[in-house]
């Protein structure tokens, strides 16, 4: 299998992306990706969420990082088979080969940014200093309720991506307001790709509803992921993948899985996240 291979499985053509889609994704460094879900699955991602949520009490989110004001959850993967569209997604996976080039799923988590809270800093998802077209990371944002300038959006400074330095290097106060940031809205069921690069953060919730979102982060394949796959996945998870599904995991070719009662915490430490 090769990534080729493995995205004409799952219904990538060539013309999946338009040209000006391609360039707004090289300049800008995020394209929206309108009903990529529809309302139902947002819907029912977000009631799926919740009682993940409820059930994995304290240890929810502990594979990636607890945050004060958010609920996580670290490995959407192994939790659901609804979850699995996030890294089967044909324009999804077209953008994440359009910055990428050869690359494999990183991880697939959830925030929910809780009323009154999920102001982050400005931050890029990958910790590396990079020249631009030399990305090791793309992130996908999955809304399960619309995101509105009310319930606290995700913001992007464009273009930071080429910028090669981190926003911490730059800015004085990372948490404030950028003169040049953007808000990400619209409708449950909608997609953002972005390049992992861009500084990015969240913005502060001032609805009295909670707002959820999957996260679907891609690592060039030569890159670590956040979440290593082979050790977090289960049998049957591995059982309903097909050969496409294993590559984009990196799992192909597995016969042993690590038992039940394996310590879910996060065994690869990379840059912040
Ligand atoms: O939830 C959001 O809007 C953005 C969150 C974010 O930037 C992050 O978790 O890295």
């Amino acid at each position: 299998m090769d990534i080729a291979t493995a995205l004409g499985q799952m219904g990538v053509r060539p013309d999946t992306l338009t040209d000006a889609e391609r360039e707004s994704l090289d300049r800008d460094g995020f394209l929206r990706i309108d009903n990529a879900i529809t309302p139902e699955q947002a819907a029912a991602m977000r009631e799926r969420l919740q009682e993940l949520v409820d059930e994995e009490g304290d240890d929810a989110g502990i594979e990636v990082h607890k945050e004060e004001g958010t609920d996580r959850l670290g490995d959407l993967v192994n939790n659901d088979p609804m979850f699995d569209i996030c890294f089967s997604h044909p324009r999804v996976l077209a953008c994440a080969q359009h910055v990428l080039g050869d690359f494999r799923l990183s991880a697939l988590n959830s925030r929910t940014a809780l009323p009154g809270d999920g102001l982050t800093m400005l931050h890029s998802d990958s910790g590396s200093r990079v020249q631009p077209g030399d990305y090791e990371n793309a992130m996908s944002i999955w809304f399960l309720v619309d995101f509105t300038m009310e319930n606290g959006p995700t913001r992007v400074v464009p273009g930071s991506h080429r910028f090669g330095k981190l926003a911490q290097d730059v800015l004085e106060d990372d948490w404030a307001k950028h003169p040049d940031e953007v808000y990400l809205t619209g409708k449950a069921g909608t997609v953002y790709l972005f390049n992992a690069h861009i500084w990015h953060g969240g913005t502060k919730n001032n609805s009295d509803e909670n707002r959820p979102a999957a996260f679907a982060f891609f690592a060039r394949r030569d890159v670590s992921q956040y979440i290593d796959q082979r050790k977090y996945i289960r049998p049957e998870t591995y059982d309903r993948l097909n050969d496409a599904g294993r590559y984009i995991l990196d799992v192909e070719g597995m016969t042993e899985f690590t038992p039940d009662g394996f310590d879910r915490r996060r065994v690869l430490e990379t840059a912040e996240y």
